[in-house]
């Protein structure tokens, strides 16, 4: 039996994280399509999961979890070995640090909101994208992505040589934010730390089944 259920589809960032994560942790998923063309998320049932009406969420063993980077902190801190939750305090700190980053800056204040005012307002039939918000979105990319160059100058990784939940909780928007035309390639930093990511097996994984479900997608709307 499966005992994880992953709520949500596989072209949302945060729902490729835990794929990935699970992938990563060698933990046996089921995946429901949730969101955006699926719906799902505004039925009552999915609603006592999720009151947001947002993925992903997830269920192990009875427990119900959203916001992707608790349930990525949930599933590597349930399994210490791995490493992917540091066991020393200062590295926890470091990685919950780079997750509330993320949540806060480099999702919420720049390519989340440049994704969803050019993305996802229009396939959620939200109205048309606002361009002050477009704009504001892309300022605050080049801040944000200036604060990650730096702090990975002769670093392997965000923690230093550890791979952690974090580097897989911040590269998750890199492609995004690449297709949404941000300004990526002056960070060469940015762009060699993703690489390393892209390397790891569980993530290419995960980003190949998001490209064949957006290009089975494209498909359907185009017959
Ligand atoms: N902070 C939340 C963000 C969740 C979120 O915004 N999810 C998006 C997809 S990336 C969503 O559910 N959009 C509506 C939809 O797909 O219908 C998290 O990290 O889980």
């Amino acid at each position: 039996m499966t005992e994880l259920k992953i709520w949500g589809r596989i072209t949302s960032l945060n729902v490729r994280k835990v794929v990935w994560a699970a992938r990563e942790l060698g933990v046996p998923y089921e995946r429901v399509d949730a969101g955006r063309q699926f719906g799902v998320v505004n039925t009552p049932e999915y609603r006592r999961l999720n009151p947001n009406a947002l993925v992903p969420a997830i269920e192990d063993g009875g427990f119900v979890l959203w916001e992707s980077n608790a349930i990525l902190f949930y599933m590597a801190a349930k399994r210490p070995e791995s490493g992917l939750w540091p066991s020393d305090l200062r590295g926890q700190a470091d990685v919950l640090r780079w997750l509330a980053w993320e949540s806060a800056h480099w999702d919420a204040e720049s390519i989340g909101m440049v994704a969803f005012e050019k993305v996802s307002k229009g396939v959620l039939g939200l109205g048309a994208a606002e361009p002050a918000f477009i704009a504001r979105g892309e300022q605050n990319f080049v801040r944000f992505a200036a604060v990650l160059e730096s702090h990975l100058k002769g670093r392997t990784w965000l923690i230093g040589d550890r791979l952690t939940i974090a580097d897989f909780s911040i590269g998750a928007l890199v492609p995004t934010a690449e297709r949404l035309g941000l300004p990526l390639a002056r960070f060469s930093e940015i762009r060699r730390w993703y690489e390393g990511l892209a390397s790891v097996p569980a993530w290419r994984d995960a980003i190949a089944a998001r490209n064949t479900a957006t290009a089975e997608w494209f498909d359907r709307r185009k017959g």
